[in-house]
């Protein structure tokens, strides 16, 4: 039995593509599955009990896609709940085994094993893992060898294999829109100005060319990038529009790179007459008029840009690969061509200062002005640390940080020029107001930017002794063998 514990439905509700691929390919390997979606239930303990005690398990696989909110300003925590499910399903089902796994888990594994007190994880992609792992559980031997596996050995240390960042998409399942509650395809959200469908998903490949020094995409699916066939995502693609689904959002941490890739996957669905109304992340400096030709040409109506800041300094010390000019004529070029864009943007990246916020406002004043809802600015006060990340060193260096973090602690770097600046802080919340297009903070009309900071820091504290007393005191484990060209770099 699968279970997902993600209830996310501000933002939008997103399908559990992950746990689905896990349950098609094991469903396919002959054993019986269930999967639970506590995203459409209101009484997650009766749903869990109930399943449990129906299905009968022998395992209780828990897909932790989000592990907190990262948003400094509204801090929440999303693991107590896969706390929860496993006491249940062990109270309904005693001996039952509860194997954790999801991006959110293989970006804090230890601590995640230690709190939820699971018997298993595994870290990475399951396409390969799940199948191997249930046949040692079957024949009762131990599952030592399964790629990313983690589990506790006698000592009370952790067994741990590294994750094999590698796919074979051939053998791989293609997940079973079956197997997705039908709520989703019902449901419709609201956005700033309209009402939307749920989008069916689909991932083009796995991994990131960047390096970007907050990023932890490279925990869930190592570095490089791993490509599928542009021939079977097109085929994919045409199931899933038989099948009825309207809406489709390509789920790549970035689109369009590699650039020659992301138009070939287009040129397929051009020489198939594929057309349907379809979103996905960009990367503004990758943007060519062929690209946003053939997007237009497939359907594409809305990106969201991982724009994060427009003033180049900050840009070089994120290690981004674009700078403000490209910022710019990339929304052009989707601003011509019809389709909506959505910058997203960090306020108080390392060497952010009272000049880089506010170049970084008045060129996004520029793109995204009052009352055009065709562009939208959603700006991100700090951002999340996370561990093996060059981020964190900095953080530790500037003296924000102490080094020894539990990353399943939300901990945020705000470079101190932004966040001591009292007379910044109230012009950041002036002209975030005054832009109906541009989103920072849902109370900060009744609340001011600074005193939800102090509030929201109380907050922290308290989630983060609640979270510690079900901890024991462990020192982070070292990153995967596969991660440590990049950790190094990030210690
Ligand atoms: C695409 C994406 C989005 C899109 C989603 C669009 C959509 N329609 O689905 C958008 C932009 C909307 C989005 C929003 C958010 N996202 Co996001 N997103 C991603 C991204 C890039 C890919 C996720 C994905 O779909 N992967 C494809 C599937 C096939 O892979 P998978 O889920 O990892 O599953 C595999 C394994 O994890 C494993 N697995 C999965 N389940 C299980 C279960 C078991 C038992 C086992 C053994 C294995 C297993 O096997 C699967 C197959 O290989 C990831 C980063 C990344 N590279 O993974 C971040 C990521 C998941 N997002 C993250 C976050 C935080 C968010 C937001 C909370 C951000 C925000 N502040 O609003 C929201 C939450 C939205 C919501 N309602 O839940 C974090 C979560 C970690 C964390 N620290 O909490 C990630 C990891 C990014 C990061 N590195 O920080 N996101």
């Amino acid at each position: 039995m699968f279970v997902s514990v993600n209830k996310l439905k501000s933002f939008r509700p997103v399908l559990p593509i992950g746990m689905v691929t896990v349950a098609t390919q094991v469903r396919a390997a002959g054993h019986d599955v269930h999967v639970l979606d506590l995203m459409w239930e209101e009484e997650d303990e009766k749903a869990v009990r109930e399943a449990v005690a129906a299905f009968r398990p022998d395992v209780v696989g828990i897909s932790i896609r989000n592990v907190d909110s990262q948003n400094m300003l509204e801090p929440v925590i999303y693991t107590p709940l896969a706390r929860e499910v496993a006491d249940w399903a062990r109270a309904e089902r005693p001996g039952v085994t509860v194997v954790l796994g999801g991006p959110g888990f293989s970006t804090v594994p230890d601590d995640l094993m230690d709190f939820v007190g699971a018997e298993y994880g595994i870290t990475g992609f399951a396409e390969e893992s799940m199948v191997p792992f249930l046949a040692h559980l079957h024949r009762g031997t131990e599952p030592a060898d399964v790629p990313g596996v983690i589990f506790r050995v006698p000592d009370g240390s952790y067994h741990r294999r590294d994750p094999v960042f590698e796919i074979d998409y051939r053998k791989a399942a293609r997940p079973d829109p079956e197997l997705y509650d039908p709520r989703y395809f019902t449901y419709s959200y609201e956005t700033h100005d309209r009402s939307e469908k749920v989008p069916a998903t689909i991932q083009t490949k796995k991994g990131c060319v960047l390096e970007c020094v907050f990023c932890s995409n490279f925990l869930v699916d190592g570095t490089g990038v791993k490509f599928d066939d542009v021939k079977r995502v097109a085929d994919e693609v045409e199931r899933l529009r038989d099948e009825g689904l309207e809406v489709l959002e390509i789920v790549d941490g970035v689109f369009n790179l590699p650039l020659n890739y992301a138009v070939e996957v287009l040129r397929e669905f051009v020489r198939r007459g594929i057309e349907m109304p379809w979103s996905c992340m960009i990367n503004p400096g990758n943007v060519t008029p062929e690209l946003v030709d053939l997007m237009v040409r497939t359907g594409c109506y809305y990106v969201e840009f991982g724009t994060d800041s427009c003033n180049d300094r900050v840009l070089r010390r994120l290690k981004k690969n674009f700078r403000q000019r490209q910022i710019i004529s990339a929304h052009r070029q989707f601003e011509q061509a019809g389709i909506r864009v959505e910058h997203c943007l960090f306020i108080g990246s390392p060497g952010d200062d009272r000049d880089s916020v506010r170049e970084t406002f008045d060129v996004m004043s520029g793109l995204v002005p009052p009352g055009a809802p065709e562009a939208h600015a959603y700006w991100t006060l700090g951002l999340r640390v996370c561990r093996g990340t060059a981020l964190h060193t900095t953080a530790v260096e500037e003296g924000l940080l102490t080094g020894d973090e539990r990353f399943i602690v939300p901990k945020y770097y705000v470079s101190r020029d932004v966040i001591e600046d009292s007379a910044l802080l109230d012009e950041i919340q002036e002209r975030v107001l005054a832009n109906d297009n541009w989103y920072l903070w849902w109370g900060l009309r009744t609340i001011g930017l600074r005193e939800r900071i102090r509030m929201a820091r109380q907050e922290s504290e308290r989630i983060e002794a609640e979270l510690l007393a079900h901890l024991p005191e462990r020192r982070p484990a070292p990153l995967p063998a596969a991660l440590t060209t990049r950790g190094e770099e990030g210690r």
